[in-house]
């Protein structure tokens, strides 16, 4: 039977306050991702949850010629979800951006722990929906969004659970309107109706 996934991007310490790639407000999108999470958890759809995943010399950090302070280094403390995200033992857990030659934005780069690709583990579980939220709106969720959207998956992104680095004022609000242009319809948490 088709079912439906949540996708939470990059819910990281390094993305949240205090962190070294922080996003302003970052942590904000908490009590509605934790929302979501139990919706699912109560419908026992799968979850899926990425996260960067960097080593530390890649050509994605400023130290080696990229555009990003050192973030989200493989099993540093800043790599962590957030502790305040309710994630269940049953989610899946995907890593991306180990590639030291490519930024690796996309949650659809990332791999579970056999290596299968976040496109391959959904076409496994029956997932033709997906409700995307996580951080950051202008990188990672775009990127996983407008992936989904061209491999044909209808998406639904939680509004109240993204929020955005914004190095340029409205390049959150930019990439809403890319994911509502692609197709992805965009709904804050309590409007969900699945
Ligand atoms: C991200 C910048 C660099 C993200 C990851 O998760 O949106 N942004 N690496
Ligand atoms: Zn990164």
């Amino acid at each position: 039977m088709s079912t439906t996934a949540l996708i939470l991007v990059d819910v990281q310490n390094d993305f949240c306050p205090g962190g070294s790639l922080a996003v302003p407000k970052g942590d904000a999108v908490l009590p509605s991702l934790n929302q979501a999470l139990f919706l699912f958890q109560q419908k026992g759809w799968p979850i899926v949850a990425s996260r960067d995943w960097h080593p530390q010399n890649t050509n994605h950090f400023q130290s080696h010629g990229g555009p990003w302070p050192v973030h989200c280094v493989q099993y540093t403390s800043g790599a962590s979800f957030h502790s305040g995200l309710e994630l269940p033992c049953s989610a899946y857990i995907v890593s991306k951006g180990m590639d030291e030659t490519a930024d690796g934005y996309s949650a659809f780069e990332a791999l579970d722990e056999t290596s299968t690709p976040l496109a391959q583990l959904l076409q496994s579980l029956d997932v033709h929906r997906l409700v995307v939220g996580g951080l950051a709106t202008d990188y990672c969720v775009k990127a996983t969004v407008l992936d989904a959207c061209r491999l044909g998956f209808e998406v639904i992104v939680l509004k109240d659970g993204v929020a955005a680095v914004n190095l340029q004022p409205e390049d959150g609000d930019k990439a809403i309107e890319a994911m509502r242009q692609a197709g992805a319809s965009v709904v804050p948490v309590h409007e969900l109706s699945l």
